[in-house]
């Protein structure tokens, strides 16, 4: 069977987030995100890293710029700043934040990359925060609205691609039920609730989109991961079957066809944990159908049956210590087990780029759209050795999943482009520096910023290749 040659106007990227990458935290009457106050309590991040510097890109967006340009990038995926456009969360917006991500556009233009522009990468004004609890609130629904329009009316005339939510399933599932994003708490019937005006959010934007930017393309970001049973037996099936509903279609069956899976509903309203949905909402949901899904893939998980006191969610690993990440499920419902057929990454991902192929189709037809990687990467400890990064691990990685996304669209799969994780080198949520995925080593460690030099690893020259002959060789 002959494989697919990836479509001409592939969108070949990378990406980044902005607390992640900018610094500038104070910087041009940037407010503070719920972020900038989460990482100055102790104990939260690996060795208290933050965001004051970051990797600066803030000051050194051109070098970074022109580095994507040399390397041959077709697309850039990034992330704006929520509170930098509005230091309060609403009001009047900051005109010197606007025209940071006009320049940054403007550098990308110039250099033939298009912009992915994610409207909501996880730094959420703490203002909001303070005020009203942010997404528990459905205040968050209008004045993400605001905030969003605000974007679409100041960049929707260059600006095709929008991501809308960035992993709100991740996101809120660390914050709301692991404890270890802000606001840090742990309470099944307030994640759902959460997620709830998240999703009213994301529709009621959604639609707005429809009349400022009629012709660009908006859909959210999903961090998938494609559910495998732990064996044939009826009650790892099941299992299967309820880890797909609660950790999967929970989010995009809401977003594609704007209602809850059904099973999971019935089970949560049993459980007294389901979000208090009013009349309306339904028709605001159905309201929302983006235009195409942005996937986050990094692993595939495997589950097996829990029993009613068995195991509940558990802290994933920040470690990199290889083999310490626990078993975590919904007890009754799933558990997670390991998968004996796959290897892991030292942060105990599996590696499976046949599950992306397999998530790829299982998307496709599910949802009939068209899909975008907008995340697939590998974190790991690199090493800089006489001013080089040798990470064929890294190369490896890519390569075999950039084949799975060639064998997907052979399958039939609507596939528009593929943003690897990430661009340079940034600031890992809750690891620091320790875990890095970028193409461009940066110079710094968590609590020494050092001379922020930007130094391309090996992976750098290899993706290059990649896409000077679209993808012929993966
Ligand atoms: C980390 C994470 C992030 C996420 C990204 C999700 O180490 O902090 O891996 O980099 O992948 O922000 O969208």
């Amino acid at each position: 069977r002959q494989l697919k040659d990836f479509p001409d106007g592939f969108l070949w990227g990378a990406a980044s987030a902005a607390y992640q990458v900018e610094g500038a935290w104070n910087a041009d009457g940037k407010g503070e995100s719920v972020w900038d106050v989460f990482t100055r309590e102790p104990g939260r991040t690996f060795k208290g890293s933050n965001g004051e510097v970051a990797v600066d890109h803030y000051h050194r967006y051109a070098e970074d710029v022109a580095l994507m340009a040399e390397m041959g990038m077709k697309a850039y995926r990034f992330s704006v700043s929520w509170p930098r456009i509005f230091p309060d969360g609403r009001g009047t917006p900051n005109e010197a934040g606007l025209a940071f991500y006009d320049r940054l556009i403007d550098a990308l233009l110039a250099n033939g990359i298009e912009p992915v522009l994610t409207l909501y990468h996880w730094d959420l004004p703490q203002a909001l925060q303070a005020e009203y609890g942010g997404w528990e609130d459905r205040r968050i629904i209008a004045d993400f609205a605001h905030y969003c329009v605000t974007l679409f009316q100041r960049f929707g005339g260059k600006v095709k691609y929008w991501v809308s939510l960035n992993e709100q399933n991740y996101n809120l599932t660390n914050a709301y039920q692991l404890g270890t994003h802000p606001p840090a708490v742990q309470d099944r019937k307030r994640f759902f609730c959460a997620n709830h005006h998240a999703f009213l959010a994301n529709a009621t934007m959604i639609a707005a989109f429809r009349q400022h930017v009629p012709q660009g393309q908006i859909g959210p970001s999903f961090a998938y991961s494609p559910a495998y049973p732990a064996s044939s037996a009826p009650a790892d099936m099941l299992a299967f079957e309820n880890a797909e509903e609660f950790t999967n279609y929970w989010w995009l069956d809401t977003y594609c066809f704007g209602r809850y899976p059904q099973a999971a509903l019935a089970h949560l309203q049993a459980a007294g944990e389901a979000p208090d949905i009013l009349p309306g909402d339904e028709a605001i949901l159905r309201n929302g159908r983006p235009d195409f899904i942005g996937v986050n893939y990094y692993q595939t998980l495997t589950f097996t049956e829990n029993s009613l006191d068995g195991v509940t969610m558990q802290r994933i690993n920040t470690t990199g210590q290889k083999g310490t990440t626990p078993a975590s499920g919904v007890p009754g419902l799933y558990k997670t087990a390991p998968n004996p057929n796959l290897t892991t990454t030292n942060w105990d991902w599996s590696i499976d780029p046949t599950g992306l192929r397999i998530g790829l189709r299982r998307l496709a037809s599910r949802y009939a759209l068209p899909l975008m990687i907008t995340e697939n990467g590998l974190g790991e400890f690199d090493q800089l050795e006489h001013g080089k990064v040798h990470d064929s691990y890294r190369i490896d990685y890519l390569r075999s999943h950039l084949h799975a996304c060639r064998e997907a669209i052979t399958d039939g799969v609507d596939l528009i482009g593929y943003c690897a994780w990430s661009f340079t080198d940034i600031l890992s949520w809750l690891n620091g520096y320790q875990k890095r995925y970028g193409f461009v080593y940066i110079d710094r460690d968590e609590t020494d910023a050092k001379t922020l030099q930007r130094i391309p690893k090996d992976s750098f020259y290899w993706y290059q290749g990649v896409i000077a002959n679209n993808g012929a060789d993966v």
